[in-house]
């Protein structure tokens, strides 16, 4: 869907949204390299650093010598900038509806010795027939610059044009942990830098066959229609939520989808009034439902 009836966003006036949109819409990602500041790199390993060395993940998706810490937003000030920093709502408010939503909100640190993660589209989980505008928009910021040595994302552009079937051969192509088949990048980029693609785009993390690990984090954002990745209403307690801005909340779920303002009520009220630690939820409450 085109979001063009979106209010346009205050990004910098020097930030060309016009190109990343043609790019996404084009080749199916676009990147902006000076997305993070040095002082944002810094606090986001400091911020990180607690969370790691500490977990593996649960199956080759995850990757087993991968680690992700989910819902990053509740864990500092700077998870919170990246996530909804002006010149990327710029870009999703072309794609997506008004009240789109935070989907998924993870670190990925993949270790030395990883192998590359299967090929998948992020927003497959929506079952509707392909070709098909996203439901989501992704994201993947790097805090390691990328490279093909340490896991930089493999991804087919143009892929999220593809049919189905095209897909499936792709598919059956990919074999002993490269993808082979049709034309494909590695994304090689510095640290700080974000790439933004299409929730249809074909991808999958790199290898990583250098002697150092890459951290990286993954930002997805869904129609206001969609379910979400990530349950934010419970990962997120509510005393933090209380200190971020209306914008973020809106991004967390605590917002009503329009026309009719109904999905996403709380008893009739809007969810953010839960965030009033005077607010009594309707059912508790004798007298006016
Ligand atoms: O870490 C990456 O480069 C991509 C990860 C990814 O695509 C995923 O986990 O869905």
């Amino acid at each position: 869907m085109d979001g063009s009836q979106n209010p346009t966003r205050r990004a910098p006036a020097s930030f060309d949204v016009d190109g990343h949109v043609e790019r996404l819409r084009v080749d199916g990602y676009t990147i902006i390299e000076d997305y993070m500041t040095p002082a944002q790199l810094a606090a986001f390993r400091d911020g990180m650093a607690p969370h790691l060395g500490i977990y593996r993940g649960r199956n080759s998706f995850e990757g087993r010598a991968t680690e992700r810490v989910y819902t990053i937003v509740g864990r500092g000030k700077v998870f919170e900038e990246i996530t909804e920093d002006t010149r990327l709502l710029a870009i999703l408010d072309r794609f997506l509806m008004p009240h789109y939503l935070l989907s998924a909100n993870h670190a990925i640190c993949i270790h030395p010795g990883e192998a590359q993660q299967n090929l998948h589209y992020d927003d497959s989980f929506y079952p509707f027939p392909l070709p098909r505008s996203s439901i989501s928009i992704s994201t993947i910021g790097a805090i390691d610059a990328f490279t093909p040595e340490n896991g930089g994302t493999v991804m087919y552009p143009g892929s999220h044009l593809w049919p189905t079937e095209r897909r499936l051969a792709l598919g059956r192509s990919y074999e002993a942990g490269r993808p082979t088949g049709e034309d494909f990048i590695q994304l090689t980029m510095p640290a700080g830098a974000l790439c933004v693609f299409q929730g249809t785009l074909i991808h999958g993390a790199g290898a990583n066959r250098s002697d150092k690990s890459r951290l990286a984090y993954t930002n997805h954002y869904c129609e206001p229609w969609a379910r979400t990745q990530e349950n934010f209403y419970l990962g997120v307690p509510r005393e933090r939520v209380r200190g971020m801005s209306q914008t973020l909340i809106g991004l967390l779920g605590y917002d009503l989808r329009r026309p009719y303002d109904i999905m996403g009520q709380v008893g009739g009220y809007h969810p953010a009034k839960v965030l009033d630690p005077a607010f009594v939820l309707p059912v508790e409450r004798t007298g006016r439902p």
